[in-house]
C-alpha cells in the first residue's frame, strides 16, 4: 500500500433518529471490514460512529475525514440531511449515503451529498475510496463508471447506475471486530429461561444475507430485490464471530439478526455441531431467531431448541386471510401460524408475535380478526410479546409501489420522520398512513383494543420470578457500560490535543468529568 492510499480517513456514521438507542452497527461494521479485509484502508483510517448522540461532530471534525459516509433509514433522512449539511460545511469532505432510504428512493439524491450508494455497500464504497485515493476527485464521468451509485450529472440530472452483482458468500466480509469498542459490541438484556428472567451479556450476528422471500410490505426486500439474494454465511466464517463474541468478550447471549434465520434444517444441525465441537453448545443462549411459521415443523423447533433457542420472533401480520394474503404474496395463512405456536409451546420456546394495522383496504372486519388472533396468542402459555405495528409503506416496496405511486402522491409532502413502526402513545391516528375511511376515534379505538393485548402480555411477563430484579441490573449495567465507553472516548479526544488538555487542566474543567465519570461507572444503583 503506498502513501497516498494510507492517508484517506473514512468516518461511517449510523444516522439516529433522537429516540433511538446504540445497538451494535453491523452494516457499518460490514462495510469497513471490508476495506479492511481487501487491503484498501487500514483499521487507523476507518472511524465507525454508532450514534451522533455519544459522538459529537466535534469528535468527528478532531478525525479530520476525507470521505464521510452516512448510513439511513427513512425515518432518519431528515437528520441525515441536517448532519450532512453541518459537516460538509464545516470539512468539507466527500459524503456518500447509502442504506435503506437512498436505496428505496434514489430519485430523491440531492446536495449536500456527492453521491448514493444504492443496494449492498461494499464493492461501491471501495470504488469510491479507490477513486479518491488516487488523486481523483468524484466528477460525474467518473462516478459513471460505478456500479450502484446514484449522482448528478454536469446537467443536474440525477442519474442511477446499473447494479453490479451481489457478493458472493466467500466475499462478504467477516466482521473485524477491533473496529468498534467492546462496549459498542456487547449489551446486557434481560432472558427468560424455563420461566425465570434473568440478565446476559450478548451481542449480534448475521449468519446469512437476504431473504428467499419477499413480502409486499418489507424494507429488506428494497435491498435484496430478489428472494435470490439469500446467501448462507460460510459456516467457518459464522464460527469465527461466535467464537471471538463468546471467547473474547465473554458473551452468554447471542442475537441472530438474519432476515429468516429459520430456512434450512440441515443449517441449523451444522451450526449445531460447529458449536459443539467447539464446546460452545449450552453456554451460549440464542434470545432471538426470526421464523416464518409456514417452514416451521416439529424436527424444525426440536433443532431450534438444541441450538439454544429462547425466544422467536414471527412476523403473524394479520389474522384476515385477505389481508395477509396480500401482505406475504400468500405464502403464510393462519392456521400456520397457530401450529407453530403450539409447537414451540411443546418444547417451552417463547414467540414475539408481530403484527400490522391498518393496511390498505383493511376492513372492521378483518381488523377483528386480527384482534381474536392476537388475544388468542396473547393468552397462549408461551407468549414473550405482542408487537403491535403501524403499516408504513417504506420506500421501494411493493406496498409503496402500490400506495404512494399508483395514488400519484406528491413524495415531497411526506413526512419522513413518521416512516416509524412502532409507537408506544395512546394517540395514533395522525400516524395512520392507510386511514381506510375510519375517523381519528375509530383509529385510536383500534389501537387501543390492540394495546391491551401487547400490555396483557407485557404485565404477564414482568411479573416472571427474576424480571425486575434483571430488569434494573441490566439498566446499571448498560449505563455503567456507555459511562465506560464515553469516558474512553473523551480521553481519546483530549490525549489526541494535548493543548486542550492543558488549558481543561488549567480551568479545572477535566476533573468536573474525571469525578462525574467515577462515579458513573462506580454507582451501585441504576
Ligand atoms: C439492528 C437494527 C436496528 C438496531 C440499530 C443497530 C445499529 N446500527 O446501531 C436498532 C434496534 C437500534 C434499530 C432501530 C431502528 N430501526 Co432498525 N434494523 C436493524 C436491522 C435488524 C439490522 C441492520 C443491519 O445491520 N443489517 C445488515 C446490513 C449488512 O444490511 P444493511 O443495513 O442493508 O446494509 C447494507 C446496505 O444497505 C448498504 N449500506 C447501508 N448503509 C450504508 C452506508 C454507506 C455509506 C454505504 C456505502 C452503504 C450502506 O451496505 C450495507 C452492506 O452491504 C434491520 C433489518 C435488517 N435485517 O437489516 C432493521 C432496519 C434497518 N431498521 C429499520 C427501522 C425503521 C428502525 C427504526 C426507525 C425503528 C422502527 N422499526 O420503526 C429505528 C431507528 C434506527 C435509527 N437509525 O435511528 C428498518 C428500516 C426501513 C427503512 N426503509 O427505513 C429496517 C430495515 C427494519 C424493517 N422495519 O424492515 N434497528
Ligand atoms: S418480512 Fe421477513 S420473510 Fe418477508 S421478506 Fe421481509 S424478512 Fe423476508
Amino acid at each position: 500500500m503506498n502513501d497516498v492510499q494510507t492517508s484517506i480517513r473514512i468516518c461511517l456514521i449510523d444516522v439516529k433518529v433522537p429516540y433511538s438507542y446504540g445497538g451494535t452497527p453491523l452494516n457499518l461494521l460490514s462495510l469497513g471490514s471490508y476495506l479492511v479485509e481487501r487491503g484498501v484502508l487500514p483499521e487507523k483510517n476507518i472511524k465507525i460512529i454508532n450514534s451522533t448522540n455519544i459522538h459529537s461532530v466535534e469528535y468527528i471534525t478532531q478525525f479530520k475525514p476525507d470521505i464521510i459516509g452516512l448510513s439511513v433509514v427513512t425515518p432518519a433522512f431528515p437528520y441525515a440531511l441536517k448532519l450532512a449539511s453541518l459537516l460538509k460545511k464545516k470539512l468539507h469532505p466527500v459524503i456518500i449515503i447509502g442504506g435503506h432510504h437512498i436505496t428505496g428512493i434514489p430519485e430523491l439524491f440531492d446536495e449536500p451529498f456527492d453521491a448514493g450508494v444504492i443496494g449492498e455497500g461494499e464493492g461501491a464504497l471501495e470504488d469510491i475510496i479507490r477513486l479518491i485515493q488516487n488523486g481523483k476527485s468524484l466528477t460525474p464521468s467518473r462516478m459513471s463508471l460505478i456500479p450502484n451509485l446514484v449522482y448528478k450529472d454536469t446537467k443536474g440530472t440525477i442519474v442511477k447506475n446499473p447494479m453490479r452483482p451481489l457478493l458472493k458468500p466467500e466475499a462478504i466480509p467477516s466482521y473485524q471486530w477491533s473496529l468498534l469498542e467492546p462496549e459498542e459490541i456487547v449489551q446486557y438484556e434481560t432472558v427468560v429461561e424455563n420461566g425465570k428472567a434473568r440478565t446476559t451479556l450478548g451481542a449480534p450476528i448475521f449468519s446469512s444475507r437476504g431473504c428467499p422471500y419477499q413480502c409486499v410490505f418489507c424494507a429488506r426486500t428494497v435491498i435484496w430485490k430478489t428472494g435470490k439474494a439469500f446467501r448462507l454465511l460460510p459456516m467457518d466464517h459464522v464460527m469465527a464471530d461466535i467464537e471471538y463474541l463468546y471467547r473474547k468478550l465473554h458473551i452468554t447471549s447471542l442475537w441472530i439478526y438474519d432476515d429468516t434465520f429459520a430456512v434450512s434444517k440441515e443449517r441449523i444441525r451444522q451450526l449445531i455441531q460447529a458449536l459443539k465441537k467447539k464446546g460452545i453448545l449450552g453456554n451460549i443462549v440464542l434470545p432471538q431467531v426470526f421464523v416464518r411459521a409456514n417452514l416451521i415443523d416439529e424436527e424444525f423447533v426440536q433443532l431450534l431448541k438444541e441450538l439454544g433457542v429462547l425466544t422467536v420472533f414471527m412476523g403473524v401480520e394479520s389474522g384476515s386471510r385477505r389481508i395477509l394474503k396480500y401482505l406475504k404474496n400468500d405464502s403464510l395463512q393462519v392456521f400456520q401460524v397457530k401450529n407453530a405456536v403450539k409447537l414451540f409451546a411443546k418444547y417451552d420456546i417463547r414467540i414475539v408475535g408481530s403484527f400490522m394495522l391498518f393496511v390498505p383496504g383493511e376492513k372492521p372486519a378483518d381488523l377483528d380478526k386480527t384482534y381474536q388472533l392476537a388475544s388468542w396468542l396473547a393468552h397462549e402459555p408461551n407468549a414473550q410479546a405482542i408487537g403491535m405495528y403501524i403499516t408504513v409503506p417504506f420506500p421501494g416496496t411493493r406496498l409503496w409501489e402500490d400506495s404512494v405511486i399508483k395514488n400519484k402522491i406528491d413524495i415531497t409532502s411526506l413526512q419522513w420522520k413518521n416512516f416509524v413502526t412502532y409507537h408506544s402513545q395512546k394517540s395514533i391516528a395522525n400516524l395512520v398512513f392507510f386511514r381506510n375511511g375510519f375517523t381519528n376515534k375509530q383509529l385510536d379505538n383500534y389501537w387501543g383494543r390492540m394495546y391491551k393485548q401487547m400490555d396483557y402480555v407485557d404485565k404477564h411477563i414482568s411479573s416472571l420470578p427474576g424480571w425486575k430484579e434483571s430488569k434494573k441490573e441490566v439498566e446499571l449495567f448498560n449505563a455503567r457500560r456507555v459511562a465506560w465507553l464515553e469516558m474512553k472516548y473523551r480521553f481519546n479526544r483530549i490525549i489526541h490535543n494535548p493543548s486542550r488538555l492543558m488549558s481543561r487542566i488549567g480551568s479545572g474543567h477535566v476533573w468536573k468529568y474525571v469525578v462525574k465519570d467515577i462515579r458513573r461507572i462506580t454507582r451501585i444503583r441504576p
